[in-house]
């Protein structure tokens, strides 16, 4: 336990969705509602509702500025304190137990959602076929590995992601589930396109109009794939819909430190060299075929009926009217 009364596993989990040890939008939001979890059941403050509230609102922020661009996060965490806000509990045990209610039921579903997308993008794929992907999702690891299964996959294309070099993890984990996989440098893409017959990414966040945000290149993957009509399908759970996106808030990419692109010598080196390492780019939806979510199959410009869907809580927010931003202090009062 920190001075602050935070417990140190949830500082842990903190620090690791930042230096990127937890990583992939699902996996951090998975993360932050264990981490609720944990705050809760190793809370020691006073064992009055309120008080519980406005240390969990603490724990709340804490999480979300760890990472600014996947919006699971704070759909996560929100989903699980937005569900504290209206159980309206009278007892401090109330309340602790909403909260590790939701979080379990949050992870349940998310781990639940994963397969479920899983078995329906496989049936998208065709026989035989050749696979893109990009960066390392695991809900296309999964999906890719479920069409193997049904023997649909002859080879996948795996980018190797720099500078973070996630596609490693992709290659690896593809090929352990037996997948044959070729790993590509991200200059490649347009030069074995011809041979794609899908491109299967994941999502960070999905925007209200259906413009997907993803690992950097994902954009370039998409127009290589335009160009040579290759489909381009996004596997994404519904919590990655950001709400936000419907009153014009602009999703936030993140940038990360030079010395993931180059030595920290070599920028002592070349002082007047700039580096810059944007972590996410925008596909816009004319470039996506499909998004593959637990609650269908939608064509991008469909985003606004997902979120109508399920974000209700932060609609709700909005018709009360002057949503600009999720507050997590609305719900710690
Ligand atoms: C990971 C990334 C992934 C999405 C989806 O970026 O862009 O494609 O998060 O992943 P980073 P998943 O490595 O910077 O977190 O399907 O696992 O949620």
């Amino acid at each position: 336990m920190t001075e602050q009364g935070v417990p140190t596993k949830v500082l842990e989990i903190a620090e690791g969705i930042k230096t990127m040890r937890i990583r992939g939008a699902g996996k951090i939001a998975r993360a932050a509602a264990e981490a609720l979890k944990i705050a809760t059941l190793e809370y020691g403050g006073p064992k009055d509702v309120s008080s519980f509230k406005k240390y969990i609102g603490k724990v709340a922020d804490l999480l979300i500025s760890t990472r600014p661009t996947a919006v699971s996060l704070p759909n996560a965490v929100m989903y699980i304190l937005s569900s504290l806000h209206r159980a309206n509990p009278g007892t401090f045990d109330d309340a602790a137990n909403t909260v590790v209610f939701f979080a379990e039921k949050f992870i349940d579903e998310s781990i639940n959602a994963v397969k479920i997308i899983s078995e329906t993008a496989a049936k998208r794929i065709r026989e035989n076929s050749v696979i893109l992907t990009h960066c390392h999702s695991s809900v296309a690891v999964s999906a890719i590995t479920e069409a193997y299964k049904l023997g649909r996959v002859l080879k996948v294309y795996s980018t190797e992601t720099r500078p973070f070099y996630q596609g490693r993890i992709t290659a690896k984990q593809l090929l352990e589930n037996g997948v044959p996989v070729v790993q590509i440098p991200d200059s490649a893409v347009r030069y074995v396109m011809h041979e794609v017959d899908h491109v299967i990414i994941g999502a960070d966040t999905v925007a209200s109009n259906g413009a997907v945000v993803n690992k950097i290149g994902t954009s370039q993957v998409a127009l290589a794939a335009k160009e040579a009509r290759v489909r381009v399908y996004v596997v994404a759970e519904t919590y990655k819909f950001s709400p936000t996106t419907l009153v014009g808030e602009p999703v936030p990419i993140e940038f990360r430190e030079p010395t993931e692109i180059v030595p920290e010598a070599w920028v002592q080196k070349h002082p007047r060299i700039k580096v810059l390492n944007p972590s996410f780019d925008v596909t816009p939806p004319e470039y996506v075929d499909a998004i593959i979510t637990e609650i269908g199959v939608i064509p991008p410009q469909a985003a606004i009926l997902v979120l109508m869907e399920r974000m209700g809580w932060a609609l709700d927010k909005i018709k009360q009217g002057g949503l600009t931003k999720i507050k997590f202090e609305d719900y710690a009062e």
